[in-house]
């Protein structure tokens, strides 16, 4: 049988094409494919870190595919996600954890976590086995490593001149935007607020219809979401030493060889570090920042915040989930 050319460059044309039909996607099937779903932005430096260390680190087997904004599941859905096998990845919060394993309540209390280096400390002393071994068994997700969001710090629509915050009783019926989850919901009023949960998607235009009064989160995140655009002042209550775990499926991670696992657990430590850096650094620049945007940003009696805080903490229901002497390890582990 004779083709013309044509006839026969089709379908050598056609032949390579099935041939790149069937053979990339099978190169491409051999690689795990590693969604993580966040509800912070592209820039803000968790997910830079991630993006510029984690990624290229796990490359070679790996395929690591963020979605930003909360786009892929809403905050606080994707430990559910990754327990259901529909998500790989997150940057969970204790909070969040705490609603399936509640003794993680012990490190969204305030004043607990005195800086991001008692943060690295807590996370890889052994205090931490049981807590990441009950994720793993409940959840399927594997904690990796601890991440430093920053030092919490109550920010308002109200000029100082209309409000100013020196104890918590200054807060009093203050509608202060807390993320949604009861352990959130209960530093907010141990604050002294009245708090709101919302999600953080929706802050920013809460914060300039006036819908909430104010909302908590460190300095770098209220510069990267330009909050700083709709709202007064900043009262540096540092209230929370806030961090973030990179958690992963459990399952999938068990799919890995053993060489794999050892680059997924390094790369995951070395963007958590980058971060915390970042992040560090950027806390210690950004009050200048503000201040020139019009600002004002000062301590309150933080004494009496850290009083009031534990005081709520010792009494509450949360506590009462506490392991037996996990509270005194965790000090202990401080300055
Ligand atoms: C927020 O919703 O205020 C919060 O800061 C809570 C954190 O635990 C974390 O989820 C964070 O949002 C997101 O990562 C976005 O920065």
């Amino acid at each position: 049988m004779t083709f013309n050319l044509s006839r026969r460059k089709t379908l050598l044309a056609l032949t390579a094409s099935a041939f790149m039909v069937t053979s990339l996607p099978s190169l491409a099937a051999d690689k795990i494919t590693l969604r993580l779903s966040a509800s912070g932005s592209a820039t803000d430096q968790r997910s830079v870190a991630l993006a510029e260390v984690f990624g290229p680190a796990v490359a070679k087997f790996a395929d690591y595919k963020p979605s930003y904004n909360a786009t892929l599941f809403a905050q606080g859905t994707e430990l559910e996600a990754i327990a259901r096998g529909n998500l790989e990845m997150t940057i969970a919060s204790a909070q969040e954890l705490a609603q399936y394993i509640p003794e993680f309540s012990i490190f969204t209390a305030g004043y607990v976590h005195q800086d991001a280096a008692h943060q690295v400390a807590v996370f890889n002393d052994s205090l931490m086995k049981d807590f990441k071994k009950k994720a793993e068994k409940k959840l399927g997700v594997k904690l990796l490593s601890v991440m430093y969001l920053g030092r919490r710090q109550v920010n308002l629509r109200q000029t100082k001149n209309e409000l100013t915050v020196r104890t918590p009783s200054d807060l009093k019926g203050v509608n202060l935007r807390m993320p949604g989850t009861d352990a959130w919901q209960f530093l907010g009023r141990a604050l002294g607020a009245a708090p709101t949960p919302l999600a953080f998607s929706e802050v920013y235009t809460a914060l300039q219809t006036g819908a909430i009064d104010g909302q908590d989160n460190p300095l770098p995140t209220v510069v990267d979401k330009k909050f700083y655009e709709v709202t007064k002042q900043i009262v540096l209550t540092s209230h929370l030493v806030d961090l973030n775990y990179i958690a992963i499926s459990k399952k999938t991670f068990d799919k890995m060889s053993k060489k794999e696992q050892r680059i997924v657990q390094k790369a995951a430590d070395d963007a958590a570090e980058l971060g915390r850096q970042r992040q560090l650094q950027l806390e210690s620049e950004l009050v200048a920042f503000l201040e020139e945007q019009g600002l004002q940003v000062y301590e309150p009696d933080v004494a009496a915040f850290r009083k009031r805080v534990q005081a709520e903490y010792g009494k509450s229901d949360l506590a009462k989930t506490w392991p037996k002497g996990v509270l005194k390890k965790i000090n202990a582990l401080g300055k």
